[in-house]
């Protein structure tokens, strides 16, 4: 594999709405840097690049903290969304700067693979639009399409992407055993599945303006939440080191001058006896004075005094938590992650470490089937009441998930059929309990 040119790209988001909570491609990275350690030479376009010097003048608005909005183009509606009475608009760079820099990368080199990453499924548009770009602009060059929309939706993807192959599910070993027949020729460095110390750090080094990294410390999750896709993505959970996830932050710290990190875990402090007490006082000990996100939520359920106090002082400028539904029979049935009193007692604890209301954030999913308007009232009120702010999470119905049947019988939009259906702007399970009226106004009435 040594000397081959692997060209690997972030896709665009098409959307009704997108904002930049420390998005990066991190499956994406990771397979880079497993190529680069086999000698291949990486070349990145990253359509979400906030700061493309071929775009002066089109910076979108950036916080401190690294998180900020896309510069975005209102684009026609694919045709199944003609109806939605809502602008729909391309996240990221604009197709002339996404030209200018293939047409660079390819110009003195010849590539021997693209490599393309997914996320969202109903993100697909971008990415069929950069497939097929890149299908006119370098003739002839493999594509290959990876990540969570083409293995979530593998059969679509199959069908309608226009890529040459596609992988699915984690992967970094099917990459290396595509190319190596492709190639005709044997990775000299495989990383050990089991053991995700074995794997070398994400390419963040291909980001020009590294102002934040994502981190992860563990694959998987130990729940089986009706609503997630979790385990459908990774097969089975195993968790890194702490020291060694501190000598990775420590290295983005010291090397790139990088401040920011978001964790991007499904269970960041749940799991792993005390796997989180240790990286904390790790952080601590090494007086790192960097700051750390969780927009993906922590299970409020491991959280207690003593863990509350560590993340203040390691640098946790804010805390989201998952906290979905405030029913009971509904929190057992998707999974019994939280209840409301581990919520409150979290909440509690986090007070008592320092974190202020607007510091402490608990999700709220909105629009799963069936649940109705007084639910959702319901938990913002208690959120509120303990004095923590609540965001709403509309809730995306994800294909073989504990809820997709309930979510296919009352959706009605065709959400099998059509993953662009499965945005959860569009409300798509919304019935005569949660109307998008009804949400609209839920949404006025609690001020969020
Ligand atoms: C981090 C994260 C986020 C981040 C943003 C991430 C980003 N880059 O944009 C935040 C917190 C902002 C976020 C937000 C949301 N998210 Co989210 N998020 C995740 C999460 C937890 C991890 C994704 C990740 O980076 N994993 C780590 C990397 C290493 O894995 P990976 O990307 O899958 O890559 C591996 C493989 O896919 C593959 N691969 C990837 N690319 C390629 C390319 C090639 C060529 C190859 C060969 C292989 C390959 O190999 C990689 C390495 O093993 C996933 C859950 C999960 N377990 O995946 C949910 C998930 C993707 N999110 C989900 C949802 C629902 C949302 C929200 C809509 C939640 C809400 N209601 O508000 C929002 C929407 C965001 C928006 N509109 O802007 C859903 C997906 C829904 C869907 N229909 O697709 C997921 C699956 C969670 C779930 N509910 O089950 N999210």
């Amino acid at each position: 594999m040594k000397g081959k040119n692997v060209l690997l790209i972030n896709p665009w988001i098409y959307d009704f709405a997108a904002y930049d909570m420390w998005a990066r491609p991190l499956g994406l990275l990771y397979i880079g840097s497993i190529l680069k350690k086999n000698g291949c030479n990486l070349y990145f376009i990253d359509c979400l690049n906030t700061s493309h010097p071929y775009m002066k003048g089109k910076k979108p608005k950036r916080k401190p903290g690294g998180d900020g909005k896309f510069y975005r183009e209102i684009i026609p509606k694919p045709d199944p969304l003609r109806d939605i009475p809502r602008y729909y608009s391309r996240y990221g760079i604009t197709p002339e700067a996404f030209c200018h820099d293939l047409s660079k990368v390819a110009r003195d080199r010849r590539i021997d693979v693209a490599l393309i990453t997914s996320m969202m499924t109903y993100w697909y548009p971008g990415v069929f639009d950069v497939i097929k770009i890149v299908k006119q602009m370098l003739p002839g060059v493999p594509v290959v399409l990876g990540g969570i929309y083409a293995t979530l939706c593998n059969t679509h993807a199959r069908k309608f992407s226009g890529a040459d192959y596609i992988i699915t599910h984690e992967g970094e070993i099917d990459i290396l055993k595509l190319l190596a027949k492709l190639w005709h020729t044997k990775p000299v460095f495989v990383p050990e599945i089991a053991d995700l110390d074995s794997y070398p750090y994400p390419c963040f080094d291909l980001i020009p303006d590294l102002r934040y990294v994502c981190i992860q410390t563990s694959r998987g999750c130990p729940f089986r939440c009706t609503y997630c896709a979790s385990h459908l993505l990774t097969r089975y959970m195993r968790r890194r080191d702490p020291i060694k996830v501190v000598d990775e932050i420590e290295c983005w710290n010291k090397k790139f001058y990088v401040k920011n990190f978001a964790f991007y875990d499904d269970s960041l402090l749940y799991g792993h006896g005390d796997f989180a007490i240790k990286m904390l006082k790790e952080i601590i000990k090494r007086e790192l004075s960097c700051k750390f996100y969780c927009p993906n939520g922590l299970h409020a359920r491991a959280i207690n005094g003593e863990i509350a106090s560590l993340m203040k002082d390691a640098g946790f400028e804010r805390v989201c938590l998952g906290f979905e539904t405030s029913d009971t029979k509904r929190q057992v049935e998707t999974g019994a992650k939280t209840t409301t009193k581990e919520l409150i007692n979290s909440i509690n604890c986090l007070h008592r470490a320092g974190y202020g209301t607007e510091d402490i954030r608990a999700y709220i999913l909105c629009g799963l089937p069936y649940q109705d308007a007084d639910d959702i009232k319901k938990a913002i009120d208690i959120v509120r009441s303990c004095g923590a702010r609540p965001v709403i999470a509309e809730y995306s119905p994800i294909p073989n998930t504990g809820l997709w049947k309930d979510a296919l019988k009352i959706s009605p939009y065709p959400i099998d059929k059509e993953p662009l259906f499965q945005n959860n702007s569009l409300l798509p399970c919304q019935w005569e309990g949660l109307t998008y009226d009804m949400y609209k106004q839920l949404k006025i009435e609690s001020g969020i």
